[in-house]
Formats: C-alpha cells, sequence, structure tokens
C-alpha cells in the first residue's frame, strides 16, 4: 500500500534536525571547548578577509604554465638562457631550473638593492625553494612558471635551499647565491655581457 504522506520540505528537514540536535545532551565543558573552537575559527577567517579586503594579500593570480618534459628546448628555459639577466627595460630577471637533485645555475651573483624577478620552473617533481634570512621562499609546481619578485638589501653569500621533500637525494638539493655590492655588480654584468652564471 502506497503512503499518501507528502515528502517534507527542505525547509522543514533543517528545522526537524535543529530540532533533534538541541535534545542531544552537551556537557557544559564540552559546550566551553565547542565555542571556543568555532570563535578561533571565526577569527583566522576574519583575519584572511582583512589581509584580502586592505592589505592585497590574494592568492597568485597569474597562472603561467609550461610544458616540464621540454623545458631544454624551450625559448626561456634553455640551458644557455638560465641564469641572471637585465632585460631592455633594465630589469634584472633571475631564471632557475629546479630538478632532482640541484637548482640550475648552481651559482648565481645579483646585485643587492635592486628588484629581482625570480622565474623558477620544475624539470620533474614538487620542489621548493628557500633563501634564509630574505623572504624569498616559493613552491616550485612542474607544469607551472613560480614568479616572485624581491630585493635582497644586504650583501653577502646565501644558501638556497630545496624546502619541498622530493626525494632521497633531497637534503642534498642546494645552491647558493652571492649577493653583491650594486656598483661591483653592475661591472661583472657588464665584462660578461649582462649575466653572470656559473
Ligand atoms: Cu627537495
Amino acid at each position: 500500500m502506497q503512503s499518501d504522506s507528502p515528502k517534507p520540505t527542505t525547509k522543514e528537514c533543517l528545522l526537524g534536525l535543529c530540532a533533534s540536535l538541541r535534545t542531544i545532551h552537551i556537557d557544559p565543558l564540552e559546550k566551553k571547548w565547542i565555542t571556543f573552537s568555532l570563535l578561533i575559527i571565526g577569527l583566522f577567517v576574519g583575519i584572511i578577509t582583512l589581509d584580502a579586503l586592505f592589505h592585497g594579500v590574494n592568492p597568485p593570480s597569474k597562472v603561467e604554465t609550461i610544458d616540464s618534459a621540454r623545458l631544454h628546448l624551450s625559448e626561456e628555459f634553455a640551458e644557455d638562457k638560465l641564469g641572471v639577466s637585465v632585460d631592455g627595460a633594465g630589469n634584472v630577471i633571475v631564471r632557475m631550473v629546479a630538478g632532482r637533485y640541484a637548482f640550475m645555475p648552481k651559482h648565481i651573483s645579483v646585485p643587492a638593492g635592486t628588484p629581482l624577478t625570480f622565474r623558477w620552473v620544475s624539470m620533474d617533481v614538487l620542489h621548493g625553494v628557500h633563501i634564509p634570512m630574505t623572504n624569498m621562499s616559493t613552491m616550485i609546481v612542474p607544469g607551472y612558471v613560480a614568479e616572485v619578485t624581491t630585493t635582497f638589501p644586504t650583501p653577502g653569500e646565501y644558501p638556497l635551499i630545496c624546502n619541498e621533500y622530493c626525494g632521497l637525494g633531497h637534503n642534498h638539493m642546494w645552491s647558493n647565491i652571492s649577493v653583491v655590492a650594486k656598483e661591483n655588480w653592475s661591472a661583472l654584468a657588464t665584462v660578461k655581457g649582462g649575466s653572470n652564471n656559473e
């Protein structure tokens, strides 16, 4: 025999759910912790919203893809194009390839106090790059170009290390950067035709 009772609407279902939740006994201490957890979540969501609205902190909107398997044949990341170069407008561009287990080129020199545009690509798996004591830190996802613009104010020798586990040789994956005074670097760049890679 078929029942003639109409199907409950979504609103009725929600009201029924709320009523049954109200009948569940929750210990007062548990209630305090639930409230505390919800407040923490609210605080984090509030901070993210404020940062997005007033400080312009957003996920990257520019997505640039590249064929990881054909980097050596690409216009931009062929072996002889890697390292530091100065474009027509005088911007310093650094192109680096990460692969198990090295960053190429192994060593580069960049000028201090100058905006540097780093363009990173991976030839195989997920890598990360971190330069301690600076704000350079980004993931290098295969198939994408990771672009970061930063300035290193203080001359010195900086290690450049992989911070995403990429395999058994991960802890040997590092390179280094010499940050040299702007006037000394310009001289170096002029001698070597606008780039200085090793
Ligand atoms: Cu790694």
